[in-house]
């Protein structure tokens, strides 16, 4: 997958994207992920990359020209290099909240390209001709979209195939089966005087699945009763799944 990142902060966002997974996904060339700036578009001496609103207001307004002449730029790249033109997805506030399931529709597209804005908003001209869709990862204001552009670059590259050393852990995940993981435990076996649960060393796989996924339902139903719904909803749960839910009471 290639991704191109739209940022006045290229450093952050390369930085950030090459350390731990994603960065080993870079390494062993799963993924890639070029930076722009938009200064190094802007059509003034002084890089001139923001303004006043029209209408007056407090805060900047990230002029349309440079994010235009950027994306531009690197969708001529693509398309010299005779690839489709990458999905442009800008992070704000005001998008669609990013669920699991929306992480796993984007893994499998070819190309992404990134707009992480900054100062207060963005001329509304440049959303409305280069933006295919607007991405929230949660109902809070950050100070700039890289650190979303950076959740939702791990969200995804985490899911392509090769990246992580374990092909089965992304289908392991919270959220991947709708549902919230339960309790994980390791070494040593009592830990301040709390043994872990003996099921776990009994060695019986079916017994540790069927315990587990009560966990699962246990943690899921006490935190978070919505996703209980939507699974029940969508029929992911067993007539098991439904008994133990009813002995939760
Ligand atoms: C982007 C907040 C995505 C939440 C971008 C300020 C943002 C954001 N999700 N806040 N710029």
């Amino acid at each position: 997958m290639d991704i191109d990142v739209v940022t006045l902060f290229p450093a952050m966002v390369e930085h950030a994207a090459r350390v731990g997974v994603t960065g080993r996904g870079i390494e062993r060339g799963i993924w890639r992920l070029a930076c722009w700036n938009p200064r190094d578009h802007a059509t003034d001496g002084y890089r001139r990359v923001d303004d006043r609103p029209f209408g007056g207001g407090p805060g900047m307004v990230m002029m349309a020209e440079p994010l235009a002449a950027c994306l531009q730029a690197l969708h001529a790249r693509r398309a010299g290099a005779g690839l489709p033109r990458a999905r442009v997805l800008h992070l704000s506030p005001r998008g669609a909240l990013l669920t699991q399931r929306r992480v796993a529709e984007l893994a499998t597209l070819p190309a992404l390209v990134l707009l992480a804005s900054r100062y207060e908003a963005v001329d509304q001209r440049l959303l409305d001709t280069e933006v295919d869709d607007e991405v929230s990862i949660g109902d809070y204001v950050l100070s700039g979209g890289e650190l979303a552009a950076l959740v939702l670059i791990d969200a995804v590259v985490r899911l392509l195939p090769g990246v992580t050393n374990d092909a089965r852990s992304p289908q392991c995940d919270s959220f991947a089966d709708g549902l919230l993981e339960g309790p994980q435990y390791t070494r040593p076996e009592a830990y301040r005087g709390t043994a872990v649960p003996p099921v776990l060393l009994s060695g019986h796989h079916a017994l540790i699945e069927r315990w587990r996924r009560e966990q699962s339902l246990r943690v899921t139903l006490s935190r978070r009763p919505d996703l209980i719904e939507a699974a029940r909803r969508d029929g992911r749960l067993s007539r098991a799944d439904e008994a133990f839910l009813r002995e939760l009471g």
